[in-house]
């Protein structure tokens, strides 16, 4: 794998339970290195460009509602094969189906219907790690 970088979301539901830490020491244990840290209060404009790809779907709406009520912790994390690895790192989308050993599946639980109350966010290409990146960190 090449070096790469990712960008990695905390959201809101784990910057609440105080998580935010724990995400980030995991990113470090696996051996990654952090780029830029931030925590940042998403809006609406950045929410659809991040979220573009699920425009239109039935969970769109509360999962943009999900992202706005609360500060989210940012990082770029990077290291060989981050993007993918971060994946691992975080585990299935759905928390009650990711594997124990997983941030989504150690921490993360079923809220209702809310899957998409699931800890964090981790680009899933190169294309959207630099897409994603772009827009969280602009002149990064
Ligand atoms: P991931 O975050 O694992 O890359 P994704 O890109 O398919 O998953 O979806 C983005 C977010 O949208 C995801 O973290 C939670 C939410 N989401 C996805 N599928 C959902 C569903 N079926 N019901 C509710 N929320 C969903
Ligand atoms: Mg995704």
């Amino acid at each position: 794998h090449d070096v790469e970088r990712t960008l990695v979301l905390v959201k809101p539901d784990g910057v609440r339970r105080g998580l935010s830490g724990e995400v980030l020491r995991r990113i470090e244990a696996k051996g990654y290195t952090l780029a830029a840290v931030e925590l940042k209060q998403a809006t609406t404009e950045l929410l659809a460009a991040h979220y573009a790809e699920h425009e239109g779907k039935p969970f769109y709406a509360p999962l943009v509602e999900f992202m706005l009520s609360g500060p989210t912790l940012a990082v770029v994390a990077e290291g060989q094969g981050v993007i993918p690895g971060f994946r691992s790192l975080a585990g299935a989308t759905n928390p009650t189906e990711a594997a124990p050993g997983t941030i989504r599946g150690d921490l993360g639980r079923d809220w209702g219907l809310k899957v998409q109350q699931n800890l964090v966010h981790g680009s899933d290409s190169p294309e959207s790690a630099a897409r994603e990146i772009g827009l969280w960190f602009p002149g990064l």
